[in-house]
């Protein structure tokens, strides 16, 4: 399988870290996003919305769609799951995979894409809205740091896919210096354990 990456954006290290996670071997292709590779005719066939990452299996079949993608990865893995196996573990884990995504991670995508105006020349950046998206990052975590305080990992005593999300976005977010200071002892002990494995070098 082939994955279309690129190092710096969160989505496609979500991927790279399940595949390090589940010890899955994969070939890349990174594409320069400021440069527009992703808005060429050959990568849009691949993935119409012309985004990374997209995931080309060995049949052909083009995956696209972060948590797409990485459910098919823990469900053709043999290693444990990073999406929980019975129904209300699985609820418990989509439940804050969703939170993080759209309360962090996107949060996050938008004030870097609104204040950088790194994609102006396919968007119209409109910088308060950044701002505003930086500030909604910020209220998300009084409500992580608490439920961190009673869990070893965000979804509960299992470590999930929620725990990559949330860190992919939070490292993301410090381009446009939107940090998680030390008034989060629960996020900063996480954080510590998130840098001990070795997925979070993917
Ligand atoms: N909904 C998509 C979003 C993917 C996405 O936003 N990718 C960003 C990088 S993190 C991208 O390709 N940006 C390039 C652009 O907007 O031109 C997913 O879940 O994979």
């Amino acid at each position: 399988m082939k994955l279309y990456d690129n190092p710096h954006a969160p989505n496609p290290r979500r991927v790279r870290m399940v595949l390090a996670e589940k010890g899955i071997t994969y070939d890349r292709e990174e594409l320069d996003l400021g440069a527009g590779d992703n808005l060429k005719e050959e990568f849009c066939a691949k993935n119409p919305f012309a985004k990374v990452p997209v995931l080309e299996l060995d049949d052909g079949l083009c995956l696209s769609e972060t948590p797409a993608i990485c459910r098919y990865l823990d469900e053709v893995s043999d290693e444990g799951s990073l999406f929980g196996t019975t129904p209300k573990e699985r609820a418990i884990i989509d439940m804050w995979e969703h939170r993080m995504e759209s309360m962090v991670l996107y949060p996050a995508l938008f004030a870097f894409q609104h204040i950088t105006g790194f994609f102006k020349d396919r968007m119209t950046p409109v910088e308060d809205f950044g701002k505003e998206s930086a500030k909604n990052f910020m209220k998300s975590l009084p409500v992580l740091d608490a439920q961190l305080a009673n869990n070893e990992w965000i979804a509960g005593s299992q470590f999930s896919i929620a725990d990559i999300t949330a860190i992919c976005a939070i490292d993301f977010a410090r381009i446009v210096k939107v940090r998680v200071g030390d008034e989060y002892p629960n996020i900063q002990r996480w954080y510590a354990a998130m840098k001990e494995r070795p997925s979070y070098a993917a």
